[in-house]
């Protein structure tokens, strides 16, 4: 008794490297554009990942939202599950996705249409206006930010149209999501043994895993979290040898991360990163992300400047639906991906 399961998914170690950073305020002529551009598209190739600094969203857009979110959260649990079951939108605890997915977390996830913004709110705040309107104008400036980030992408990438990826999440239909996360500190005292409280693989000293390994289906997340650390994200060195690279929490920055649907757009050029969030022993951690997907109907196929006899398709067009249909009916951590590829 007293020691959770032990859940060997893999055995990836944990590493120290730097985390790429792009600064957007370097842009002014042609040529610094294009150096972010490039840094941005680097990044994306080599981490499917990066920390954006100089971003331009307003403090006070980002504190509105977490202080709605923290007095959410702070509620009794009969409270939040009046807003609840997260299926797919609204107060959801412990259950990830409908196939049996655990997470030490609870969280709310809305679909950023306004008209859905406010349905949902109903059910998750006594004053459902000022709720709504610190999701609506957070929503409305993280989207600005990935279609800044896709465009530079655009040019990166010397696309032709280079709003290409960001038309997708700029559409009224675009099917993007916002998702808040709250992971109240665990100790192992706290833990209950027939839960499915997972450790990182091998170890059981370390922090417990609150949110498992998983990469995004969308193109682009934009995430935000306070001062309390846990995200990891998986890379490989040298030799391909998977590690875990630990993202130390800046509550001042946003990190973006490659989805698949952009995995897929770029031939496979850019990378969607797989990471996961540990559980703090001692503070909450609240991250917000923003998800940045294409409207339920638009097709999802590699661009033609990046297909080349050298470079055939390396996968099937599928639309966004088909795509989202695939994701719900695997596991958190599954390669959804794989299922779309070209033999
Ligand atoms: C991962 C990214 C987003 O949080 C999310 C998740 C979604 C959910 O929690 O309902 C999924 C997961 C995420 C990927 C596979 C499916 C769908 C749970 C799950 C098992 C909201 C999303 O879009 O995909």
């Amino acid at each position: 008794m007293g020691v959770p399961p032990v859940v060997m998914r893999s055995t990836k170690k944990t590493k120290a490297v730097g985390i790429p950073t792009v600064d957007l305020s370097k842009q002014g002529d042609r040529s610094s554009t294009l150096m972010v551009s490039e840094a941005i598209v680097r990044a994306c190739e080599e981490y499917g990942f990066f920390k954006v600094v100089n971003h331009g969203v307003s403090k006070h857009v980002i504190s509105r939202l977490e202080e709605e979110g923290n007095g959410f959260f702070a509620k009794t649990s009969a409270e939040k599950r009046r807003a609840g079951p997260a299926a797919p939108f609204g107060y959801g605890s412990k259950t990830i996705g409908p196939n049996g997915d655990i997470g030490d977390l609870e969280y709310l996830l809305l679909h950023t249409n306004p008209l859905s913004i406010s349905h949902t709110i109903k059910s998750i705040s006594n004053d459902p206006t000022s709720f709504s309107y610190a999701v609506i104008d957070y929503t409305e400036a993280v989207r600005e930010l990935a279609c800044d980030i896709l465009d530079l992408v655009g040019e990166g990438l010397w696309i032709s149209d280079k709003f290409s990826f960001s038309r997708l999440i700029r559409d009224v239909e675009s099917d993007s999501l916002l998702r808040l996360n709250h992971y109240p500190p665990v100790t192992v005292k706290d833990r209950d043994p027939s839960s499915f409280n997972q450790y990182p693989p091998g170890n059981t000293t370390t922090n417990p895993i609150g949110f498992g390994e998983h990469s995004d289906p969308q193109i682009l997340t934009i995430l935000r979290s306070n001062d309390v650390e846990g995200l990891q994200i998986s890379l490989h060195d040298d030799h391909g040898d998977g590690f875990w690279l630990s993202v130390p929490p800046d509550p001042n920055n946003f990190y973006v991360f490659v989805g698949d649907a952009l995995q897929a757009l770029t031939n496979g050029r850019l990378k969607s990163v797989r990471h996961r969030a540990l559980v703090n022993t001692a503070k909450p951690r609240m991250s917000m992300m923003y998800f940045g997907a294409p409207p339920m109907n638009a097709w999802i196929s590699p661009l033609p400047e990046l297909v080349s006899s050298e470079k055939p398709s390396l996968y099937k067009p599928f639309t966004w639906a088909q795509y989202k249909k695939a994701a719900y009916s695997l596991r958190l951590g599954d390669s959804r991906l794989d299922l779309f590829k070209n033999n």
